[in-house]
């Protein structure tokens, strides 16, 4: 049985039909352009090292910048892979990037050189813009012939290509994600899709030019970037770029910015309510909080603590944001609320799969016609592998995950990926990875192995190294006579419980 949710309209204080160009913009950069034309003078982007820099400022820089990845040779279609630090430099040259209509592919900064290599091989970048010597070194080893380029892009000046030109359903990000399965995929997004989700969120969340962000998201996952980069450039709004998660900084910064916004997941909000200063995100127009479940106790303990009702929302690299507490009317603790103007959500099978359809959701993986085929059902759904429920009111719940993925203080980690790295160390016979549950991240990795000699979890992480990201490492290691599997020889992983095996 499946039912297509009917509240949208609640996003929606006009009831305008919902345009999904955001006003015919051409494409993605051109709706950032409208902004920096029509007032020059406003603040934009804010560095942690180098202040305020204005809409002009920005607009002028992706201009020479553009000229210089053009004289480098990039062409409209190229691929650039983009892992640094939140800068001013990092989303000048990400603008000139897209201006120009190369395909950007964000990059966790955290992934070591494994990691790396996965995503350069399947997704072949044409450049690199990395802001460590290590990366140099990776890349330069992984593939000798591709550019290593640092973000500030210090490079001769070319002839201006083309700007603001590229087709609305032309590529504008290979995001890297593992979808439903565990070999990471490249999600292809169009500027169509970012510019359909950029204008959902602008009327669902009331975003106008006069916000200002403070946006310590990093700039390589869709919370940071597709919603919160976008969202600012989009809404001609302002943001304060931090490097990590600062209480002490954000939250002075409420009143020292001036800010209005504050989007995390939902280990930033756990850490803001045992802060002695929490009190100062009352200040704000609104806190969003996704990525990972935001628990109902947590959601009170803001409100009763600030007055802050965080609103939840939900959304994917694949598809952007889908479903969202509303900004007026109640925002109903431990959902995500209703699906976002331009999204259709419907219901599927038993238990419910979350599926959706809409302008904002990608039209397929790189490269990957299995996984496309997978991915969509046949009157084409997008299936997003998460269980869901909805109440009478039409709240949107998310009650479990089809797919077998663990979210870490807002990060995916993959149980798969995890596992193979650790059954090639020497006393690992067997081994399960899950999820186990954390009031401060969420979830956290933890491992069960069987194995021949002794081993602790400190040489375990020496001998995995660089081949996980450390926020993928398991931080606890249990070890175990046999793990307990079905008969199929199947690794029955919900048996597996703070340390002990559970009986069948
Ligand atoms: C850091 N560490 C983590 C971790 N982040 N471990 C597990 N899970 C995480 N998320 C580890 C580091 O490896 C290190 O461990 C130690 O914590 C300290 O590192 P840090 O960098 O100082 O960490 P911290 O500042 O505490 O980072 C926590 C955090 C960060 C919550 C600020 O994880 C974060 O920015 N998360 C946001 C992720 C995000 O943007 N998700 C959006 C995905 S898009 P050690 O042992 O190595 O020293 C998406 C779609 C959607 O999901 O709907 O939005
Ligand atoms: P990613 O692939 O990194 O984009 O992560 C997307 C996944 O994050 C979704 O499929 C959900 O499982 C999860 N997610 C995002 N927002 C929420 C939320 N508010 N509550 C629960 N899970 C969420």
């Amino acid at each position: 049985m499946s039912s297509v949710s009917p509240h949208t309209s609640l996003h929606m204080p006009e009831r305008h039909p919902f345009d999904p160009t955001g006003g015919a913009a051409p494409n993605l950069t051109a709706s950032w352009a409208r902004h920096w034309e029509s007032n020059p003078d406003l603040d934009q982007i804010h560095d942690p090292d180098r202040g305020w820099l204005q809409r002009g400022e920005l607009a002028q820089e992706s201009v020479v910048r553009a000229g210089r990845l053009a004289r480098i040779g990039l062409s409209p279609g190229d691929r650039v892979l983009l892992s640094a630090e939140s800068s001013y430099d990092l989303v000048a040259s990400y603008v000139a990037a897209l201006r120009m209509g190369l395909v950007v592919i964000p990059t966790n900064t955290a992934y070591g050189a494994r990691e790396l290599k996965h995503v350069i091989q399947d997704a072949r970048p044409k450049a690199a813009l990395v802001d460590t010597p290590d990366k140099h070194a990776a890349i330069a080893e992984i593939d000798p012939g591709m550019l290593a380029l640092s973000p500030s892009l210090n490079l001769p000046d070319g002839p201006t290509p083309l700007l603001d030109a590229a087709e609305r359903g032309s590529a504008a990000l290979i995001c890297y994600t593992s979808g439903t399965t565990g070999q990471p995929k490249g999600a292809v997004l169009s500027h169509a899709n970012c510019l359909a989700s950029a204008e959902g969120l602008r009327i669902a969340w009331r975003w106008q030019s006069q916000d200002r962000l403070l946006l310590c998201l990093p700039l390589f996952h869709m919370h940071g970037l597709g919603v919160g980069l976008h969202g600012t450039l989009y809404n001609g709004s302002s943001a304060v770029l931090y490097r990590g998660f600062d209480p002490d900084r954000l939250l002075s910064d409420v009143s020292a910015q001036c800010a209005t916004l504050f989007f995390g997941v939902p280990t930033m909000y756990h850490r803001f309510a045992s802060h002695p200063s929490v009190k100062k995100l009352t200040a704000l127009r609104l806190c969003v909080s996704g990525s990972a479940p935001l628990p109902a106790t947590l959601h009170e303990k803001i409100e009763t603590a600030t007055g802050q009702r965080v609103l939840e929302r939900y959304g994917m690299t694949e598809t952007l944001m889908l479903v969202s507490n509303p900004h007026d009317g109640e925002r109903r603790p431990g959902t995500v609320g209703f699906p976002l103007p331009g999204v259709e959500l419907r219901l599927e099978g038993e238990p419910a799969e979350i599926q959706v359809r809409g302008p904002n959701v990608f039209n397929g993986y790189w490269e990957r016609p299995q996984a496309n085929a997978e991915a969509f059902t046949d009157d084409g759904w997008f299936k997003t592998g998460d269980l869901g429920s909805e109440d009478s009111d039409g709240f949107v719940s998310i009650v479990g995950r089809a797919k077998e993925l663990i979210i870490s203080g807002g990060y995916n980690i993959y149980p798969r990926e995890v596992e193979d790295v650790l059954r090639k160390h020497s006393a690992i016979d067997d081994v399960a990875v899950v999820g186990e549950s954390s009031d401060e991240w969420g979830e956290r990795v933890i491992a069960y192995a069987v194995v021949n000699e002794p081993v602790t979890i400190q040489e375990l992480r020496e001998a995995i190294g660089d081949e996980l990201a450390p926020f993928k490492h398991p931080r606890e290691l249990h070890i175990v006579n046999a793990l307990p599997r079905n008969a199929l020889g199947k690794v029955q992983k919900h048996r597996l419980d703070r340390g002990r095996v559970l009986p069948d």
